[in-house]
C-alpha cells in the first residue's frame, strides 16, 4: 500500500463530547492505518501556527482560542488516498451542509463546533504532520489486515 499520510485532529468539542472512539473507528473501519496519536492542549501560539492560512479571516482569533482551550487528539493516518478520502469521511466544513453519513454530518451542528480537523491536500498534510509530530513519533509498520484491505 502507498505511503500517503494525513493529519487528523479531534478538536476540543469532539473530545469533550466523548467522540474520540467514534471518530477513530470510522478511519479504522474504512481500512486506514493509525501511525501516530497523542492528546495535548495546544498553546494559543501553536493553534495560530496550525491555522496560519486563515489569519486574515474574521473567525481566526476565536478559532485559535477554541483549539487551545482544552485537549485535542492529534493523529496521523496512512493509506491509499487518505488525504482526499479522509476529507470525505469528515464532510463539509459547515455541518449544516455536510452529508449524513459523514462525521460532521452525523455528529455536529454548527461550523464553529465541527469536532474534527483534516489536512486539505498533500502540502498541508506534510506541513501539519511536521508541526504536530516529531519524526520518531510516526510508526511505520505492516498491518496484518493490509493484504485484505488492498488485495
Ligand atoms: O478544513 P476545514 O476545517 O473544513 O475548514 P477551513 O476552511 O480550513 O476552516 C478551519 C476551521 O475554521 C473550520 O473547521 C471551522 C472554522 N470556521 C469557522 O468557524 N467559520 C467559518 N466561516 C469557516 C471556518
Ligand atoms: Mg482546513
Amino acid at each position: 500500500a502507498e505511503l500517503e499520510r494525513t493529519f487528523i485532529a479531534i478538536k476540543p468539542d469532539g473530545v469533550q463530547r466523548g467522540l474520540i472512539s467514534e471518530i477513530i473507528s470510522r478511519f479504522e473501519r474504512k481500512g486506514y492505518k493509525l501511525v501516530a496519536i497523542k492528546i495535548l492542549i495546544p498553546s494559543k501560539d501553536f493553534a495560530e501556527k496550525h491555522y496560519h492560512d486563515l489569519k486574515e479571516r474574521p473567525f481566526f482569533n476565536g478559532l485559535c482560542d477554541f483549539l487551545s482551550s482544552a485537549p485535542v487528539v492529534a493523529m496521523v493516518w496512512e493509506g491509499e488516498g487518505v488525504i482526499k478520502y479522509g476529507r470525505k469521511l469528515i464532510g463539509a466544513t459547515d455541518p449544516q451542509k455536510s452529508e449524513p453519513g459523514t462525521i460532521r454530518g452525523d455528529l455536529a451542528v454548527v461550523v464553529g463546533r465541527n469536532i474534527i480537523h483534516g489536512s486539505d491536500g498533500p502540502e498541508t498534510a506534510k506541513d501539519e504532520i511536521n508541526l504536530w509530530f516529531k519524526p520518531e513519533e510516526l510508526v511505520t509498520y505492516t498491518s496484518n489486515a493490509e493484504k485484505w484491505v488492498y488485495g
